[in-house]
């Protein structure tokens, strides 16, 4: 049975732009409920822990290179089969290819700095929540 928590990152590009707001709306609009929240800032040597499964993509040093550019929004969402239908809302990772009304058609630049992050499967959205967050923090 598919899981109901995902875990999701408003990436430094959409919180430079101002799109934090507009982002959070768009998800719970959507249907899901907020479990966890923070507003954080990830040094380089956390954002390649926290992406270690692609160290040896070729894209893996640009990806943490602007992952740890500024500050991010970490959140940790509830709603029956999160995964994906969160990748339903946020679209494809190219944004060029991600379908009209979707998180990352609206505000993401491109396929390195495509506005959020979406867990892939119900294993890995509790291994990024819990690396963002404290039991205390989950609500
Ligand atoms: P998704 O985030 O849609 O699951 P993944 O897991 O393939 O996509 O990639 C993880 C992250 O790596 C993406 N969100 C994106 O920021 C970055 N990325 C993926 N492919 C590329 C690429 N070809 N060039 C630059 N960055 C990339």
């Amino acid at each position: 049975m598919a899981g109901n928590r995902t875990f999701t990152m408003i990436k430094p590009g959409a919180v430079k732009a101002g799109h934090i707001g507009s982002i959070l709306k768009h998800i719970t609009d959507g249907g899901f409920r907020i479990v966890a929240l923070k507003f954080t800032h990830l040094t380089k040597q956390k954002a390649e822990g926290f992406y270690a499964v692609h160290s040896e993509r070729p894209f893996f040093g640009e990806l943490t290179e602007f992952m740890s550019s500024g500050p991010i929004i970490a959140a940790i969402l509830e709603k029956d089969n999160a995964v994906e239908d969160f990748r339903t809302l946020i679209g494809a990772t190219n944004p060029a290819d991600a379908a009209e009304g979707t998180i990352r058609a609206l505000y993401a630049t491109s396929i390195g700095e495509n506005a959020v992050h979406g867990s892939d499967s119900d294993e890995n959205a509790a291994i990024e929540g819990n690396f963002h967050f404290a039991a205390t923090e989950m609500f």
